[in-house]
């Protein structure tokens, strides 16, 4: 496969910056098609089975394994603000959905389709991975009034491997706004060591350990509101975050983690795949 999809200089902005962002990536038919699997698949999802809710604030959704073992399952978390203090619903179920995750690429048929165009596989290409692996997928529903905030990390942090070859495929279903919680990144942010890693041990123990306990330099934080159809290329060191969305709309986007094949995917991180479910590629 020749370089296609990517222009020079969009390979050039992507080295300096940490990360690029390509409009109209895909057409509105599509981010419909896709928002209405999540619907579907929100609706399928029986709110009394589990309530986890995922805060990067107090990281609660960490120590539970409907969490940890999430990494080859489609799992669904709440945004804080959608559980009262007894746990239960203070919003109508659609509303409630921080996100869902980790393996929609592979276990769900839209997002599995979706995942592995070849549009996709030559994005991969073109950013350098050979023998792309899919690690995780998300769906990221960023609620209207309850948003929780993302607070700054890096995707290195989370999904480790020895020769740092992760890149986050961030791809915006609705227009992301200041208003309704966009990402924001640091250019060139990517040259910063990781600043802490997030581990899981055999007792399914998870550890933040501080590398670097230096505060980020948010003043250099620029925000990056992309029209819907856009997608944002994330580079595993590339600092960034998303504030609270307090706005009446939405801000849904579909993630896809992947690493170059040839690289390692380091054991201790918090996502294990069982050895009969391995990641696989674009085929
Ligand atoms: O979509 C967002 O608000 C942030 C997502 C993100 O940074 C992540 O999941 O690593």
């Amino acid at each position: 496969m020749s370089a296609a999809l990517l222009t020079t200089t969009q390979q050039e902005d992507y080295q300096k910056n940490g990360y690029l962002i390509i409009r109209d990536f895909i057409a509105p038919e599509i981010c419909e098609h896709l928002m209405a699997r999540a619907h579907q698949l929100i609706e399928n999802f029986n709110v009394a089975d589990v309530k986890t809710v995922f805060s990067t604030q107090d990281q609660r959704h960490a120590k539970q394994l409907y969490f940890l073992d999430s990494g080859d399952d489609i799992r669904f978390f709440f945004e804080a603000g959608a559980l009262s203090q007894d746990g239960e619903l203070v919003v109508e179920k659609h509303k409630s959905i921080n996100k869902i995750g980790h393996a929609l690429h592979d276990l769900d048929p839209v997002f599995n389709t979706f995942s592995r165009t070849h549009k996709m596989a030559m994005l991969a290409h073109d950013l350098g991975l050979r023998n792309p692996l899919l690690l995780q997928s998300m769906y990221i529903c960023k609620q209207p009034r309850i948003g929780g905030e993302v607070t700054c990390h890096q995707d290195g942090t989370y999904l480790h491997t020895k020769n740092k070859s992760v890149v986050g495929l961030w791809i915006a279903l609705e227009d992301a706004t200041q208003e309704n919680g966009c990402l924001w990144a640091i250019p060139g942010g990517h040259t910063t060591p990781l600043k802490s890693r997030f581990t899981r041990n055999m007792q399914d123990e998870t550890t933040n350990t501080v590398l670097d306990d230096s505060d980020w330099n948010l003043a250099n934080m620029v925000p990056l509101e992309v029209p819907r159809g856009s997608v944002i290329v994330l580079h595993t060191q590339l600092p960034h975050m998303s504030k609270e969305n307090t706005s009446a709309k939405s801000r849904h986007a579909y993630t896809l983690h992947m690493m170059d094949g040839h690289d390692e995917f380091s054991n201790d991180n918090w996502m294990r795949r069982p050895a009969n479910k391995p990641f696989t590629g674009f085929i």
